[in-house]
């Protein structure tokens, strides 16, 4: 019998991609994987809907707008089998110059769905119920705040915030932007 983890990643596959994307990557997995199959998929999208409305106690359009912006996700979140595949399908995304105009578009409904009173910021309680409905690390909250807080005025900004989702989504180069928790280990099959 296997106990192999979910999260084992077959490295002979994505032996052309850059180590701390791979880590990063599968942290994110990891943050988001609320069904503990392997991927990040619609079924956890849809989990972390409800998670996110119960955190924030939101209710009606509000409450609406989360379910909504999961619609779209891309292919490789309903067709990949293992952690391996959905890597392969997420860098190949992420790196494609014809998916920017997609990814702004999803940071922008993630922006909006996280300023939770609609006051065009993102302030330290707002953040919280993100960092919570995803059962982050709690002793890591505020060092990522302050992260994507670049200018240090304790709110952070729809430009902040796209800057920090798309260098964690597509930047190779190792740095400290920890947006889905610290930073896993690789475990590889
Ligand atoms: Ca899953
Ligand atoms: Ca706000
Ligand atoms: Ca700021």
């Amino acid at each position: 019998m296997s106990s192999k983890s979910v999260y084992a990643v077959d490295m002979s596959q994505l032996k052309d991609i850059p180590i701390f994307w791979l880590k990063k990557s599968v942290t994110k997995v990891m943050a988001t994987d609320f069904n503990k199959n392997g991927v990040w998929d619609t079924d956890d999208c849809r989990i972390a809907a409800e998670k996110l409305i119960k955190a924030g106690n939101l209710k009606g359009a509000k409450a609406e707008e989360v379910h909504m912006f999961n619609l779209q996700l891309p292919h490789y979140f309903r067709t990949a089998n293992n952690i391996t595949e959905w890597l392969r399908g997420e860098f190949n995304f992420s790196q494609d110059p014809n998916s920017r105009p997609y990814v702004y578009e999803y940071i922008a409904k993630w922006f909006r769905v996280l300023d939770l009173n609609g006051d065009g910021v993102i302030d330290l309680n707002e953040y919280k119920v993100f960092w919570d409905a995803y059962d982050l690390d709690p002793n890591y909250m505020k060092r990522q705040f302050d992260y994507i807080d670049e200018d240090e005025d304790g709110k952070i900004t729809y430009q902040e915030y796209v800057e920090a989702a798309l260098n964690y989504f597509c930047n190779t180069k190792e740095n400290a932007n920890i947006f889905w928790g610290p930073i896993q280990y690789i475990q590889k099959i």
